[in-house]
């Protein structure tokens, strides 16, 4: 098989056997370890996905999906651009309440901490409330919000209410694949006081961040 197919099929199986070797193969190949990722590995995601929706693979294996991706990021994150701490602010990052998904939010933390963002990471299944105490305790420049199921949408809304309820209008970034531009400036957007900017992936929110800070 091509390299690209075998990295999107360690990704389908659930399998490390033999993935070292390849992504250290794709580091010689791609252009940069984010095009591996953005590449083969979330083709092999989308397939999971997929298969997931069709009933032909359960949590389970979906889990050791997740596992292979997450070993994947992690060994090419020693491979990525490392900026200097330019000192550009604090982003709070946090997967919002009931989702549990974090590959996503964990490659957005990676991508703004080797840009010289400070990342302060919540974690998954972040409520309202624990928001609110960061915002209050950290004092970021920048809010962050990740969800990927559709009723996350609807949770960005309400987190969203619950930031301006208390007094809250820093920068909130968000992103996901339940969310769109066009849900972000219609339904959470009107919520809030300060800005609300969708990012479609992890470089996108990168720049955004970049043009919150300036
Ligand atoms: Co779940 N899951 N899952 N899942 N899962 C999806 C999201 C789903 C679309 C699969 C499907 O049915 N086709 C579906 C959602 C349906 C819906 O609501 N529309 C789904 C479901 C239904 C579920 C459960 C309900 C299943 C169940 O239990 N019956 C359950 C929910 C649990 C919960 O959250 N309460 C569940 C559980 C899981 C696992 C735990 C098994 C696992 C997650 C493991 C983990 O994250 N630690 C999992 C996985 C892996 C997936 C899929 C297959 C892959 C997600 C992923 O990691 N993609 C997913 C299907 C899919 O997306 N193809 C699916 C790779 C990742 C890099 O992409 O997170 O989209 P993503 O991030 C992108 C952009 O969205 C963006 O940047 C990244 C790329 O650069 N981005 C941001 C994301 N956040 C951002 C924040 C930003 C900026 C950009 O700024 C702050």
């Amino acid at each position: 098989l091509p390299l690209a197919e075998r990295l999107a099929g360690y990704i389908v199986d659930g399998t490390k056997e033999g993935l070292l070797p390849d992504l250290e193969l794709a580091l010689k190949q791609y252009p940069d370890p984010l095009s591996i990722i953005n590449g083969p590995l979330m083709a092999g995601m989308a397939e999971v996905g997929v298969l997931f929706n069709d009933n032909q693979l359960i949590v389970a294996e979906v889990l050791q999906s997740a596992e292979v991706m997450k070993a994947s990021v992690s060994y090419l994150e020693q491979f990525m651009d490392q900026k200097e701490d330019s000192g550009k602010g604090k982003i709070l990052l946090a997967t919002v309440k009931g989702d549990v998904h974090d590959i996503g939010k964990n490659l957005v933390d990676i991508i703004l901490s080797n840009n010289g963002f400070k990342v302060i990471d919540l974690g998954i299944k972040v409520t309202p409330q624990t928001l609110i105490q960061a915002v209050k305790d950290e004092n970021p420049d920048i809010i962050g919000l990740s969800g990927l199921l559709v009723k996350s949408a609807q949770q960005m809304v309400i987190t969203a209410q619950d930031l301006h309820e208390a007094k809250c209008d820093i920068p909130i970034l968000v992103g996901g694949a339940a969310l769109s531009r066009k849900f972000t400036r219609t339904k959470i957007a009107p919520q809030y006081n300060g800005p609300v900017v969708y990012a479609k992936d992890a470089m996108d929110g990168l720049s955004l961040a970049n043009q919150l800070r300036t």
